[in-house]
């Protein structure tokens, strides 16, 4: 295999740990807080894992302990949900934990997400094959998938998979929806008597796996670093050629922490936040307004060009698309979306919907472009999710604007040229090689998944905490899974699932923004962060996101 020159050198990047994971074994305590309650449906919670809820909290230091096992150990890890920078560090912490622990211990990869397990589908991982993703993005040494395990019958197969390859214990990456999975698995297994221990890591670019015990998900520091060069990139051309109104999407399905971090990061003219739009009922329209706001002011001012920052997740936190989307969830039986997808014609998929929804939801449907409202048609994700990166929110708003301001021009209130351009930046950040922050925060997350197994637990999911400060000075643990859940509605029944942390309205920030916000809009204020960097001094190398430092700063006012 040819290789570039980043990734040789990279491959010959040593990751940090946490000094306490650099130990021997028969040096780390284990350290066990007092049992644990979820915040909230403790009692449904309680029955519905009785073997699992209330564990308690788990922390490694330094220390002698010896409950930590050193007998040969297989394992299989298996990477869940969208891609994420940093996949192949947990595995590869995952694989240098085990072979510490005792050389003989084996690690299977079980291939395409959870369904390699499901289904058997696995894969001896090696110390030359592990040799061959150190430090480098992608999920491609397994690869991903995003089969739920919900059914009896995925469950027995899992257990049969489990028992075929001899496995003492299963990790599942992956975000708050496969670590909920993660839960029921350790529960199954209990249940059955079967001592499979299950770890969670939490994985997501999406940056909303995350509380008062999980600082970050890992891989939201180089997908934001990645699309904070692009947009910075897109702001001094804007500001070259004075032409253009740049709209960028960017991947976040409901929370705006990427949106928000590449703000703080870039200094936009505008930037919408989801959770904001929501908590204040903006209309379409408003948001619209919103932007055609500085693009008038802007233009007096001689500035026919800008940047707009828009969360992927952005068009169901508007109120009345989220009534729409409800509808069209209930309303798209499989049958029906079967129907669709063999239309091609936008207008008679649309038509498709006459009498399947109320009068008000199909005039709001046919008032969008046609595009845009075919494309909410089409097929949910395994969980039920509207698939949002496949709707081109920021084509509705380029449209939408244009209308607005011609109106405007029309009444002499808006005297500029308006000419926008569309993007989106998602893909482009999930596989790019992880910054130092990721490689660092990712083998140790995988370092720590083995000590969680060598200590002998399970529904737990692996933490690193106290990102802010030097690897040396991280604390690792774990936090049992049962104590994140709680009961919400999905798909019209109440289920236990770990809770999405949505960018904080009252966080740090998003107070940050906020403080800013009116001058960027006016102002032209871009900031130039550039590429990643992976060698040279600390400031530029190993700077983590904003909106960690953050929230550390102020979680540290209130302890
Ligand atoms: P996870 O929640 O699984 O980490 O995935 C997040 C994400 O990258 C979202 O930002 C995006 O909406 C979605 O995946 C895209 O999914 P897909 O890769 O299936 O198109």
């Amino acid at each position: 295999m040819e290789l570039s020159v980043l990734q040789k050198a990279r491959y010959a990047y040593k990751p940090r740990l946490p000094s306490v994971l650099t130990q021997d074994l028969a040096s780390i305590a284990v350290k066990q807080g007092a049992s644990t309650e979820a915040d909230a449906d403790q009692e449904v919670l309680q029955a519905l894992f009785k073997h699992t809820y209330g564990q308690p909290i788990v922390t490694f230091e330094k220390g002698a302990c010896g409950t930590l096992t050193t007998r040969p150990l297989k394992v299989g890890v298996l990477l869940s949900g969208g891609q994420a920078p940093g996949g192949h560090n947990v595995i590869a912490g995952l694989h240098d934990g085990l072979k510490k622990g005792n050389p003989e211990s084996l690690l299977y990869g079980l291939c395409k997400g959870p369904a390699g397990l499901v289904e058997n589908k696995a894969l001896l991982l090696n110390a030359s094959t592990i040799d061959e993703y150190r430090n480098t993005g992608g999920f491609d040494i397994i690869g991903s998938g995003r089969t739920k395990i919900e059914k009896p019958e995925q469950f027995a197969a899992s257990l049969a998979t489990a028992r075929a390859l001899g496995l003492d214990a299963i990790v599942i990456v992956g975000g708050d929806d496969s670590n909920t999975n993660a839960a029921f698995l350790a529960e199954y297994f209990l249940d059955k008597e079967v001592p499979i221990q299950v770890i969670g890591c939490p994985k997501t670019i999406d940056g909303d796996l995350k509380n008062e015990y999980i600082e970050a998900s890992f891989g939201f520091d180089t997908a934001c670093k990645t699309y904070s060069e692009l947009i910075g990139n897109i702001c001094r051309d804007a500001n070259s050629a004075k032409k253009y109104w740049h709209f960028i999407k960017l991947m976040g399905r409901s929370a705006s922490h990427v949106t928000l971090e590449c703000a703080l990061q870039t200094q936009p003219n505008i930037c919408f936040i989801s959770e904001e739009v929501r908590e204040k009922h903006w209309s379409l329209s408003q948001v619209v307004d919103t932007i055609c706001e500085s693009v008038v002011k802007r233009a007096d001012a001689g500035n026919n060009f800008g940047i707009v920052l828009i969360p992927e997740g952005l068009i169901e936190f508007v109120p009345e698309m989220k009534a729409l989307i409800d509808r069209l969830n209930d309303a798209l039986t499989p049958s029906l979306s079967q129907e669709l997808s063999s239309i091609r014609d936008p207008k008679l998929r649309v038509d498709l919907l006459s009498g399947k929804i109320s009068k008000e939801a199909l005039q709001l449907l046919q008032s969008l472009p046609l595009d845009i409202a075919s494309q909410l048609l089409m097929d949910r994700d395994p969980h039920g999710n509207v698939q949002v990166s496949r709707i081109e929110t920021e084509k509705l708003l380029i449209d939408m604007v244009g209308k607005k301001l011609y109106q405007l021009k029309a009444s002499g209130l808006y005297k500029g040229k308006f000419s926008g351009l569309g993007h989106f930046f998602g893909y482009e950040g999930r596989c790019s090689f992880p910054s130092n922050f990721d490689a660092d925060y990712c083998y140790s997350l995988g370092m720590n998944a083995f000590m969680l197994i060598a200590a002998g637990l399970t529904s737990y999911l692996g933490v690193i905490r106290n990102l802010s400060a030097p690897s040396q000075e991280w604390i690792a643990g774990g936090v049992p899974l049962t104590m994140m859940m709680n009961i919400e509605r999905r798909q019209g029944s109440s289920k236990p699932v770990i809770k999405k942390a949505l960018v904080e309205l009252d966080g740090e920030p998003f107070k940050a923004l906020v403080a800013k916000r009116d001058e960027w809009a006016l102002k032209t204020s871009y900031l130039f962060p550039g590429s990643i960097q992976y060698f040279g001094p600390p400031e530029v190398c190993d700077q983590s996101t904003k909106t960690l430092q953050l929230e550390r700063a102020g979680a540290s006012r209130f302890n």
